[in-house]
């Protein structure tokens, strides 16, 4: 396999795919044995691209190659190694792959950057063990909350704990945060995950901005029954009440031209023959302009409360995770384009990110701009993700451009 090629990057996701903690889709969540495995194999990979790699304070996975003098700043690429239960091979794992890859070819060429370079595989992005999203980001950044710590996984192991567990010293979080006075920027390649690229015939596009998100878990709260007994004038249903408030969803976000889903929703006792008496559920929203999405949450806040009162039931909302709506920085989208320009694009395409990405948290710390690669069909956040391999070498060879395109900026 040539060193440093899409064959190669294609490879190690395969590898990766390996690492996993469940047999249908890959799963692999924060502070896990799987996350440890991971980091183990990206970090070798780090260091024969000629990265000096560790495990920072946070369970990242990182590798840095030195500037042109010790007082040089860095230039930050990567994405993530973490995935969401039942998930493809691809999403975050390919940016953090390509980061290595462009490293290797760069250092093989002999370019002397103005900048040194450190690559970043963040350990959660996706929040799936603990709600809260962008936890390894959020700790380069510097802005971990202490809050945080009492976070619970579905096991009801703390944040603290698993941290404990993995090796990590609480007490030392902070020292995964980066001096923002020391950054050039972030760079970060990633897969669409939704259709658009592909619908234009484009390979690559430059992303404008993310989405701002909320994540809630919501609770619905009415009295456990008979489900012959119980006639329907005196019920408390909660999951009648539950799945009003899940249409409104749809069709509230929908009409503002924002996005919701309820990915989980579970009933309680959950028996064929008892009323349901509670149900938990979840609710991911996102819009151009927090604004929107804020305006979207009222409503739909509203429109619960309301289905609530009338089946006499309690509404209760618990809010995990809040982003807002970033945008890139026009110099380091332009490097980006200029990278896409370079593979013979003349006009690359450019597109919102629906998707949220360490981008978002990085945002905090230093500038960002993102290289979006076409996905097969939009999928993704499934075990079917899929990316073509001369997608993979244009998108190598635009992201190195881009690196190079932010040097002779820089310099
Ligand atoms: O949910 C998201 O947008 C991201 O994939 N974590
Ligand atoms: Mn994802
Ligand atoms: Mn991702």
């Amino acid at each position: 396999m040539t060193p440093f090629s899409a064959g190669e990057v294609l490879a190690r996701c395969d590898v990766l795919a390996t690492i996993t903690a469940a047999t249908d889709g890959i799963e692999r969540s924060y502070l896990t044995p799987e996350h440890a495995r991971a980091n183990w194999t990206v970090g070798e990979w780090m260091d024969e691209a000629g990265l000096t790699a560790w495990q920072d304070a946070a369970g990242n996975q990182r590798g840095s190659l030195k500037g042109p003098s010790p007082e040089a700043p860095v230039l930050i690429l990567g994405s993530h190694l973490d995935t969401v239960p039942g998930a493809g091979r691809y999403d975050g794992i390919l940016g953090t792959l390509m980061a290595i890859a462009v490293v290797g070819r760069l250092r093989a060429r002999g370019a002397a950057l103005p900048f040194g370079i450190e690559v970043i595989g963040f350990a959660d992005e996706e929040g799936t063990r603990f709600g809260r999203t962008l936890l390894g980001s959020c700790a380069v950044a510097g802005t971990w909350q202490e809050s945080w710590w009492s976070l619970r996984d579905p096991h009801g192991v703390t944040l603290r704990d698993a941290f404990v567990a993995f090796g990590l010293d609480p007490e030392r979080v902070g020292d995964a945060a980066l001096d923002p006075s020391r950054v050039v920027g972030y760079l970060e390649a990633h897969i669409e995950q939704g259709p658009l690229l592909q619908d234009a015939g484009r390979a690559l596009g430059v992303v404008e901005g993310i989405m701002g998100a909320r994540r809630f878990e919501l609770e619905m709260i009415g009295e456990a029954g008979h489900a012959g007994g119980m006639p329907y004038g005196r019920r408390r249903d909660a999951l009648l009440g539950a799945s009003e408030v899940v249409g409104a969803v749809e069709e509230l976000a929908r009409g503002a031209g924002a996005i919701g889903t309820v990915g989980r929703l579970r009933a309680f006792p959950g028996a064929m023959n008892v009323i349901p008496g509670r149900v938990e559920f979840s609710l991911d929203l996102r819009a151009e302009t927090d604004q929107l999405r804020d305006q979207v949450w009222d409503e739909i806040e509203e429109t619960a409360l309301k289905a609530a009162a009338a089946r006499n039931l309690a509404f209760e909302v618990s809010e995990l995770h809040a982003a807002r709506a970033t945008a890139v920085a026009p110099t380091l989208a332009s490097a980006v384009e200029a990278g896409i320009r370079a593979t013979g694009d003349p006009a690359p395409m450019r597109l919102m990110s629906k998707a949220g990405h360490d981008a978002m948290a990085i945002a905090d710390l230093c500038d960002y701009a993102m290289l979006f690669i076409r996905c097969k069909d939009g999928i993704s956040h499934h075990r079917d993700e899929d990316v073509r391999a001369d997608d993979v070498e244009l998108a190598l060879d635009a992201f190195e451009a881009a690196v190079l395109a932010v040097a002779d900026a820089h310099g």
